[in-house]
């Protein structure tokens, strides 16, 4: 973490977390206000400069220009002294290796998961866990109930939702894309002004006579009835990684380093272009008569824990320079990508191709937590897919099986709000859990999946969070999953809500894909006069 240099030197109490900075590596640009009391080195309270006192000069501290030179003996004993004295305070800072926490076991013994009770979605929550009033029709539900829940999960794990902003479409481009696909590509600004942030995306509209569906509209005349379904996932790597087009733009920015990408300066390559492909199989949902598009999540916030700063927060006003400094309530990086989904989606329904009622919104492990959050926060998504979003995402907190709230916050920091951290290892006082969040879909259709070999999401706490948020569907009239067994392997499942376990490890695969698009084809709600 750089520590800025600032024009006013801040006051010493904002200092101390900066302390703690220059504590770890002493870095020369602090300044540090020389209070001209008295000549005398009396050891001065912490934030006294440490290596080059001459520093103080340039500050013009009156006081220290003016005093006589002094001699070596005193220049050198002020250090020692602040030294003396800073050492102790850096060993309070600095958490005592021995004193640190146990490591953390993780269970994977479905035997030793722990009896729990979930809040019950029925009852509108007080906020203080004693439930009062049972809900028991859908307009209770829409306008008392979920508006309840969506608070209690923004203060108590994703964080506000942001606000929306102006989207202007730059650099709008389209082209032949692969296998007789159109490409519509754009640089979306987010905000006012040039200096706005930004992000990439990467549409695929399919030709009008794919594929089996030989009466496939043709997007170009604009004709209500003929406007695409659509699929939007955000990626992690940059849109050149999910795709071999050469046409794809390359981002700038910080990228992840990874083995299949071959990034490892967290500076993306072309070299990269379709070494996650697998992940994206557009020719599929073309060929099931769907439109498709993507992009960066890092283009918003980078997946780092110093995220924070190059991310869009910022320019939202929200003040970022240290993680430690945030409210407790403060947005996350998962509550920023999923408000570049919306931002997305703003621009998507303004296409003529792009039918603004049937957008899909689809996230794998970290972004289907996102994707989950995104239908949430906006209802203006017509379905929700959740692949293997694990914890903090579709898996139930209450069951201690795979990862756990405690490695979760601590391996990633920057992903939410910093009250869902106090929740470590007391997981059974949540004021909600992952059930809540499935529910802030209904009654629109969800779909859950997980995969035999990806424990550490548990895919049975993401099966038994979509039975725990059915009844919510229930009060629409329309059937959740529809049975509380969990599936054989392959095997998808479902009403309104779908789930299936894949066999294999965890990934998002054209196998999953084709599940989902068959899942939307029959329960997304075809277009009034189709
Ligand atoms: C893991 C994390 C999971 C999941 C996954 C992913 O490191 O523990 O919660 O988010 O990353 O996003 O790939």
């Amino acid at each position: 973490m750089e520590c800025e240099e600032r024009a006013n030197p801040p006051s010493t109490a904002e200092m101390v977390p900066h302390g703690a900075d220059r504590r770890r590596r002493p870095s020369p640009s602090i300044r540090v206000p020389i209070r001209a009391t008295s000549t005398s080195l009396r050891p001065r309270p912490i934030g006294y400069d440490l290596p080059v006192p001459h520093r103080a000069r340039e500050t013009g501290a009156g006081s220290l220009s003016t005093a006589a030179p002094r001699s070596l003996t005193m220049r050198l004993r002020a250090p020692l002294i602040a030294t003396i004295l800073f050492l102790p305070l850096a060993a309070t800072m600095t958490p005592d290796a021995s004193a640190q926490a146990p490591k953390e076991e993780f269970n994977y013994d479905e035997a030793l998961v722990r009896e729990y009770t979930l809040p019950d979605l029925l009852m509108i929550p007080a906020g203080d866990g004693s439930d009062s009033e049972a809900i028991t029709s859908p307009e209770a539900w829409l306008t008392v109930a979920r508006p309840r829940w969506l608070g209690l999960l923004e203060s108590t794990e994703y964080g506000r939702l942001l606000p929306a902003v102006p989207v202007t479409a730059e650099h709008v481009e389209r082209g032949p894309g692969p296998d007789g696909a159109t490409r519509i590509q754009a640089r979306l600004r987010l905000g006012h002004g040039p200096d706005a942030p930004a992000t990439e995306v990467i549409l695929y509209l399919p030709s009008p006579s794919r594929g089996d569906k030989p009466e496939l509209p043709s997007p170009s005349r604009g004709d209500a009835s003929e406007r695409l379904p659509t699929f939007l996932h955000l990626n992690f790597s940059g849109n050149h990684a999910e795709s071999t087009d050469p046409a794809v733009r390359i981002p700038s920015g910080w990228v992840p380093n990874g083995k299949d990408t071959g990034v490892d300066d967290n500076r993306a390559k072309a070299s990269s272009r379709g070494t996650l492909a697998s992940r994206w199989p557009v020719k599929l949902l073309h060929d099931r008569g769907y439109a498709t598009a993507t992009a960066y999540c890092g283009d918003v916030f980078p997946d780092h824990a110093d995220g924070r700063k190059a991310s869009v927060l910022p320019s939202l006003g929200y003040v970022v320079h240290d993680a430690r400094m945030v409210r407790g309530d403060e947005p996350g990086a998962i509550s920023t990508w999923a408000w570049q989904l919306s931002r997305i989606l703003d621009w998507l329904v303004t296409l003529p191709e792009i039918d603004p009622t049937r957008v899909i919104v689809v996230g794998h492990s970290r972004l289907g937590k996102t994707a989950l959050w995104a239908g949430a926060g906006d209802e203006r998504f017509a379905m929700v897919v959740s692949n293997e979003s694990g914890c903090g995402g579709a898996a139930l907190e209450r069951r201690n099986y795979g990862e756990t709230v405690r490695r979760i916050t601590t391996s990633f920091p920057h992903w939410f709000a910093p009250t869902f951290a106090t929740y470590a290892g007391r997981e059974t006082e949540l004021p909600v859990d992952q059930h809540v969040v499935l529910a802030m879909t209904a009654p629109r259709p969800l779909y859950v999946s997980s995969a035999v070999e990806d424990r550490w999401a548990d895919p049975r706490g993401e099966f038994l969070a979509a039975v725990a948020a059915g009844p919510v569907w229930g009060l629409f009239g329309r059937e959740g999953l529809g049975t509380d067994t969990f599936p054989a392997v392959d095997t998808p499942i479902g009403g309104t809500i779908g789930y299936h376990i894949r066999s294999g490890p965890h990934d998002i695969t054209a196998v999953d894909w084709g599940h989902f698009a068959d899942f939307a084809t029959r329960v997304l709600p075809a277009r009034e006069g189709r």
